[in-house]
């Protein structure tokens, strides 16, 4: 098939999805064309069946917000019409849903039907497409959209509790590439990071309110007081300056490390003990699942869809958002020595659950049958 696929081109779950997506299918011999403002961050290599178009928004001074969803639309058309595309695939509903269903609209005058498939992650809908701003074009885009996915039952569950959704949404949880993610020999990093043999705990995001990281730093707090260990974070954003004002409250900068955004998480991941998500809002925890393909057990909530990746007692274990003594406890539970062997293996063996294979037919599928359908 030739294959459109619109998403964020950052670091982002949603773009990682939509990219690591991109590069599976054109693994599988299918034709992709990424349709972005930017490379997207992991599409980094060369493949005769992957091709990116870049929207370019003009910048007029009459232009005090420039018209980034009309600029996409018009690519999108233009890319549909002369590479024949047959399925247009676009991940997050805010503009992308609705810059489609435009498109859709003026290739039809062309005499061209092409089928738009929706994918919600999550902070399109639980977070911004609820504001009253969003809402009437949310829920016109996704009941425009040939099909609907979301990555998980909880997402799902919420865009029918707050949008008036008509269409089937289909769950396809997202998925890991083992060949990538998984435990790398990296002892050097260990003895660098951890000389005295500490236990190293890790968390990364984008580093917004709604991942709770003050929750991170307060359960490393805690368990730092029972068992020698350190703290990495991963990611950057905007709170980060709050959180190392709270390293600094609570004496422990010593034992944190604040790594910025890093492209190799895996060699990282590699020499973790434990991975912390407290998230406020999760509705898949792609973080979480990266940790697990590298042997490494979670600690998370239990919001949205996070149970429906961490099992609880098995891979990690799940407590009520902001019980930070729950994490504490379950923390300190699983990195004894007779537990910590058991979690990892667990860990590995969950992610496989989720292996990129197994998951890509499922889209293949839902592509199909929106190509039968217009
Ligand atoms: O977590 C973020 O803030 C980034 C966000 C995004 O929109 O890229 O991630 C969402 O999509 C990911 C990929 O499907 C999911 O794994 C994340 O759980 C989801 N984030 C939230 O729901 C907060």
């Amino acid at each position: 098939m030739k294959i459109g696929i619109v998403c964020y081109p950052t670091f982002g779950g949603s773009g990682v999805v939509a990219t690591e997506l991109g590069k599976a299918l054109a693994q599988k011999g299918h034709r992709v064309h990424f349709i972005t403002y930017s490379q997207p961050a992991r599409l980094d290599f060369f493949s005769e069946n992957v091709f990116y178009h870049e929207v370019n928004i003009p910048n007029y001074p009459l232009f005090q917000y420039p018209p980034y969803e009309l600029a996409l639309a018009s690519k999108m058309v233009d890319i549909v019409q002369f590479e024949k595309l047959d399925v247009l695939h676009v991940h997050y509903a805010i503009p992308h849903a609705s810059a489609a269903f435009m498109a859709k609209q003026i290739l039809k005058t062309k005499g061209i039907h092409i089928p738009v498939i929706t994918t919600l992650h999550g902070t399109d809908i639980t977070l911004v497409g609820k504001d009253a701003s969003f809402e009437p074009v949310v829920t016109f885009s996704i009941n425009q959209s040939d099909a609907v996915t979301s990555v998980s039952h909880d997402l799902r569950k919420e865009t029918y509790e707050y949008f008036p959704i008509d269409k089937d949404i289909v769950v396809i949880p997202n998925f890991i590439n083992l060949e990538r993610f998984q435990k790398q020999r990296k002892e050097h990093f260990k003895s660098a990071i951890a000389p005295f043999g500490e236990k190293l705990l890790v968390h990364t995001s984008n580093f917004r309110g709604v991942k709770r990281i003050g929750d991170v730093i307060k359960i490393f707090s805690k368990v730092r007081e029972q068992v020698p260990s350190k703290l990495l974070l991963v990611g950057d954003g905007p709170e980060r300056p709050k959180m190392e004002n709270l390293c600094r409250k609570l004496g422990i900068c010593q034992d944190v490390r604040f790594l910025g955004k890093l492209e190799a998480v895996e060699e990282l991941l590699s020499v973790a003990d434990v991975f912390l998500m407290p998230s406020e809002k999760e509705s898949f925890g792609l973080a979480a699942l990266e940790a697990m393909a590298c042997e490494v057990p979670v600690i998370s909530s239990n919001a949205g869809g996070l149970p429906e990746l961490n099992v609880h007692g098995y891979s990690g274990f799940v407590s009520e958002v902001g019980d930070v003594k729950d994490m504490v406890k379950n923390t300190l539970f699983i990195l004894q020595d007779d537990q910590l062997p058991i979690f990892k293996a667990n860990a590995l063996a969950r992610a496989k659950e989720f292996e990129i294979n197994n998951i890509v037919p499922m889209y293949e599928a839902v592509y199909q049958q929106a190509v039968e359908a217009v």
